[in-house]
């Protein structure tokens, strides 16, 4: 680059909680930003895990290949849910930790801790193999004062969330968060090893012609859900009488990623094969319903209920999810009678 096109007031990751911690000056206790830079070590950690995989073939095929000493090498999902929970027990404020790939919710002994952690390490890891994006996604809830570091600490509703993100691990390796205050979205400079400020105070667009869903699953839906995306394709009763365009990846973080970007919907219905639905509520749906509505879109279930307002009964409960433009949720709200 000629000098006077470098930018030399760059916004990391680091910079960008700081700043924000130091206009809320009352709490400002640096906890968060410690926690977050431990967050951020295992995205960048887990990221150049994943991409160093399919060159020394790390990845699960079949018949899983062995290291030199013929112990079976870990699959990635695996080794991510270990780097993430090591990196959570490392950050010393961290009580309570729940991950897709832990049955049990893990507690870990610090003191005084002050967050519980809920994650799936790498979600859409299925696709990994066929070098698709695949993401890690967080919820963050702060302790009640009297915690004592068991599932009491995440069985609490949606809105009880003080922050949620996902690290992307695609062509480059993004990171979305909320902390309440609206959206914004990093992206990592290997060279420099930093997330850096890409996309300030992300909104959605209202809406957007573009639905996501898994269709090989629509013989299985209840007739309104049939309905709903036949009405979709069907130009004449399609918004402003052009039929939606189709995307699904089938990597939650990839499908949601692109529908923050772009706008349009999002859906992981019910169906005869999931009744209570695929997705988890602590770690798919709570996180990304938090950053779809801080960008201005909408997050509800089947029923048409607000995803944040929901409480699960047990850490890894499931629940259906219709997120994205709220143009586009409102049309699914105004279908079923909501
Ligand atoms: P289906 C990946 O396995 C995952 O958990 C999400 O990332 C993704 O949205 C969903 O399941 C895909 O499920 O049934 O469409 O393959």
């Amino acid at each position: 680059d000629s000098a006077e096109s470098i930018n030399t007031d760059i916004i990391t990751l680091s910079r960008f909680i700081l700043e924000s911690q130091r206009y809320d000056a009352k709490n400002a206790t640096g906890e968060f930003s410690m926690l977050l830079n431990s967050l951020q070590f295992a995205f960048k950690f887990i990221s150049q895990t994943i991409r160093r995989a399919e060159l020394v073939n790390l990845m699960g095929l079949a018949g899983a290949s062995v290291n030199a000493t013929g112990d079976q090498q870990k699959k990635l999902d695996v080794l991510g849910d270990e780097i993430f929970i090591n990196a959570m027990r490392a950050s010393g404020n961290v009580k309570v930790l729940v991950s897709e790939e832990q049955e049990e919710l893990m507690v870990f002994r610090h003191n005084p801790a002050t967050y519980a952690v809920c994650c799936d390490p790498i979600d859409g890891s299925s696709n990994l193999d066929a070098g698709v994006s695949v993401g890690t996604i967080v919820s963050l809830f702060k302790l009640t004062p009297g915690s004592q570091g068991n599932s009491k600490d995440v069985l609490r509703r949606g809105d009880d969330m003080v922050a949620a993100c996902y690290a992307m691990y695609g062509a480059s390796t993004h990171l979305m968060l909320t902390t309440g205050k609206g959206v914004n979205g990093f992206t990592l400079d290997t060279n420099l090893g930093e997330f850096i400020l890409t996309y300030p105070d992300l909104k959605l667009p209202l809406q957007h012609p573009i639905y996501s869903v898994n269709e090989g699953n629509s013989v299985y839906w209840e007739d309104m859900i049939q309905q709903f995306f036949h009405n979709l394709k069907v130009p004449q009763d399609a918004p402003n009488g052009k039929p939606y365009s189709s995307r699904y990846i089938g990597s939650m973080v990839a499908d949601v990623h692109r529908t923050l970007l772009y706008g349009g919907l999002f859906s992981y219905p019910c169906d005869k094969k999931s009744p209570k639905g695929k997705l988890r509520l602590l770690y798919e749906a709570f996180p990304m319903a938090f950053l779809v509505e801080q960008a201005g879109g909408k997050a509800v279930n089947d029923k048409g209920e607000r995803i944040l307002d929901l409480t699960p009964e047990n850490i890894h409960d499931k629940s259906s999810i219709w997120l994205g433009s709220s143009q586009d949720i409102d049309r699914f709200l105004k279908h079923i009678g909501k």
